[in-house]
């Protein structure tokens, strides 16, 4: 190809193509024409700038000089469109945008009630003393009954009053064991005083299983809140002061308490720990002075020791504190029951 051919196919080229990209009306358009243009494939400019091979080497300088030139003009009125477009994009939705409108709400998400109310009873003894214990929801029979005075022909360790899971080998050499879901977390106070030696001062927080069918005031999984005290000189004033405090903390002062005389096999006294709700008393727990015996399975001398313990269900204490009649309610996973808390 001549020089001077070359060179008015260039021009030609230029002049045309600043022409389509300063009439570019919008993104979309300016992008095609681009690709007519500028293409690396099938671009007009590619396809000129294959032309450069045939022109005569001595010409070839001043062609590629003119081509590169060329170029640069075509790419500076293409970024000149680009940018006289994006502007008039964002004029546009800030146009549209109109800041008197109401807003979307986030739609936002809270604790569960029982998760809440976990979080504050751990509040509240930690405020009378007590530190938080942990405790694992399969256990063995040792921490679930043995350990806690409840002997084998006890009711309490009827395979239909629990969920026992499958005898298994605890670990190579270990003495075989049968396991369960724990049915109280009275269990804690057995893995906290073998492990710590008195004096003890701790609550527990978790979930408890039992096959109880589920009703107002019953669910086969449910919390409870258990309390071990153990120093010397405990009294069962102590135990009544502690918890009439804590009650009257949580529920607020004119919440009306009742201790019941009862039996735990833990505990000795043991009472059922009441609470007046509408025309009637609501059981909230149990409690009582920790047995001899307890002590004396986790290697603490009943002699030199007394201590008090407790075990309230979560679910009743939250129902009484919102006036809910019906703990169901809290597994329903019904939103319009959860947002109310
Ligand atoms: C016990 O579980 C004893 N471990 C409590 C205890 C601890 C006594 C320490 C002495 C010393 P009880 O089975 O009564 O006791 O259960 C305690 C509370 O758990 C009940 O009063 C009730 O509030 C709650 N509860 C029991 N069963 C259910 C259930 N199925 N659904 C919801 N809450 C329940």
């Amino acid at each position: 190809m001549a020089l001077d051919e070359f060179l008015v196919e260039l021009d030609g080229l230029t002049d045309s193509a600043t022409e389509s990209l300063n009439a570019a009306l919008d993104v979309d358009s300016l992008e095609a024409v681009r690709i007519d243009l500028l293409g690396a494939k099938s671009g007009r400019l590619k396809a000129l700038q294959k032309g450069l091979a045939a022109i005569d080497s001595a010409e070839k300088p001043v062609a590629g000089k003119r081509f590169n030139e060329a170029k640069q003009k075509i790419e500076a009125a293409y970024a000149a469109a680009k940018e006289r477009l994006t502007f008039a994009v964002a004029q546009q939705s800030a146009a549209g945008f109109d800041p008197t409108e109401p807003g979307c709400k986030p739609i936002l998400g809270h604790l569960h009630p029982i998760t809440q109310t976990i979080e504050e009873l751990k509040d509240i003894f930690a405020r009378l003393g007590f530190s938080v214990a942990d405790g694992p929801e399969i256990e063995d029979e040792r921490h679930n009954f043995e350990a806690l005075n409840i002997a084998r022909s006890h009711p309490a360790r009827d395979p239909l009053d629990n969920f026992y899971l499958q005898t298994a080998t605890k670990s190579a050499g270990a003495e075989r064991s049968e396991w369960l879901l724990r049915s109280q977390t009275s269990t804690v106070q057995i893995r906290v005083m073998d492990e710590t030696p008195p004096p003890v001062r701790i609550v527990s927080l978790g979930r408890v299983y039992r096959p109880d069918t589920a009703d107002a005031t019953h669910y086969p999984m449910f919390h409870q809140i258990e309390g071990l005290l153990v120093d010397t000189d405990v009294t069962m004033a102590d135990l009544k002061s502690v918890l009439r405090m804590f009650c009257s903390s949580y529920l607020g002062e004119d919440v009306h308490v009742r201790f019941r005389p009862s039996f735990f096999p833990f505990t000795e006294p043991s009472v059922e720990v009441d609470m007046r709700w509408q025309d009637g008393w609501i059981e909230m727990g149990g409690a009582g002075m920790v047995d001899p015996n307890v002590f004396e399975a986790v290697g603490y001398d009943p002699e030199k020791v007394t201590g008090f313990a407790f075990g309230l269900g979560v679910e009743r204490l939250c129902a009484r504190r919102y006036g809910i009649t019906d703990i169901r309610e809290f597994f329903k996973n019904d939103v319009r029951f959860l947002h109310q808390f």
